[in-house]
């Protein structure tokens, strides 16, 4: 093995696993919820990883947090009012509060460690947190959805993967609860996994997620640092007239630029609901 390289490791991809070479270690310890660590990398920047998985490097953190925000605000009409739960290095607040009919952010994050170590460690994305559109609440996402009903437009949930604080985040009872906290026509956006290493999860997410609105689908984005270089959402709406890969808010190039997109446009939201033929194969058994 080589010297130097923090090597991914974890139970839910076993047998392969990606690597990245570490310049210095910034930051090292346990939380309440989970072990932290931030690296400096030669290849990809500053890198946040908790109980070993990456979470997210400064090379190519905005392909995901430009998707996952993104694709479901430009499917609301009016995202006036948007929920994010995890997310607690600052990066979705961040891009949603670019979107030019956000009014008010709301953010739950379980780790208050993972805030002030992004704060201090990872400016770029952190500054999300200097939105005056933000509210930001530490507590689980599970319970705070259990008591809001009808509040929000989109709710994002920028978590973990399921096997540390944020294994509630993928059961059907809490997408019944976000479906509770939505207003009418509301949209959710959910981390859902790879479709490389975790099929099962996909479909598992994907079926839950029909089960409880009216309209659901998996949407894919390409960011090298997550296992299998891939990682993808499940969105489901409420209202029955969405078409996924028609987003109602289009940009044109100077819009993207004047948000400093650097993934997301309008062809990209177009795209991400093309499905490789293995994965659209097994996804229509749901
Ligand atoms: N922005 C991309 C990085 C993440 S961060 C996931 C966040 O979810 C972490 O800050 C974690 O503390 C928070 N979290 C975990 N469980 C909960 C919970 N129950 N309630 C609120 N916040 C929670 C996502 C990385 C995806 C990795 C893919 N392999």
């Amino acid at each position: 093995l080589k010297k130097n390289w923090f090597t991914e490791d974890c139970e839910m991809w076993p047998g392969g696993t990606f690597s990245i070479e570490v310049k210095e270690v910034l930051y090292s310890e346990p939380s309440a919820y989970q072990k932290i660590n931030v690296f400096d990398t030669t290849k990809f920047g500053k890198v946040l990883v908790l109980d070993g998985i990456i979470q997210c490097t400064e090379k190519d953190e905005f392909a995901y947090q430009e998707m996952i925000s993104f694709l479901p605000l430009c499917l609301h009409k009016n995202p006036e009012k948007v929920l994010i739960v995890g997310g607690g290095d600052g990066g979705v607040a961040r891009e949603v509060a670019k979107h030019p009919k956000v009014k008010e952010i709301v953010q739950v994050e379980i780790d208050e460690k993972v805030i002030e170590v992004s704060k201090k460690y990872l400016p770029f994305m952190a500054v999300g947190f200097d939105s005056p559109k933000l509210k930001l609440h530490v507590c689980d996402g599970f319970e705070f959805m259990a008591n809001h009903k009808h509040e929000f437009d989109v709710i994002i949930t920028d978590s973990s993967d399921p096997v540390g604080p944020a294994v509630n985040l993928f059961r059907e009872n809490y997408f019944i609860l976000l479906k509770n906290a939505l207003k009418p026509n509301g949209i959710i956006c959910s981390q859902a996994g790879t479709v490389w290493n975790d099929l099962d999860l996909v479909s598992n997410i994907l079926q839950i997620c029909k089960n409880q609105f009216a309209k659901a689908a998996y949407a894919y984005a390409s960011v090298p640092t997550y296992p299998s270089g891939q990682i993808g959402f499940v969105i489901g709406s409420l209202d029955k007239d969405v078409v996924f890969d028609k987003p109602v808010h289009v940009f044109t190039e100077e819009d993207e630029k004047e948000m400093k997109l650097r993934y997301y446009s309008t062809d990209i939201h177009k795209a991400a609901f093309v499905l490789p033929t293995f994965v659209k194969q097994h996804l229509r058994k749901v």
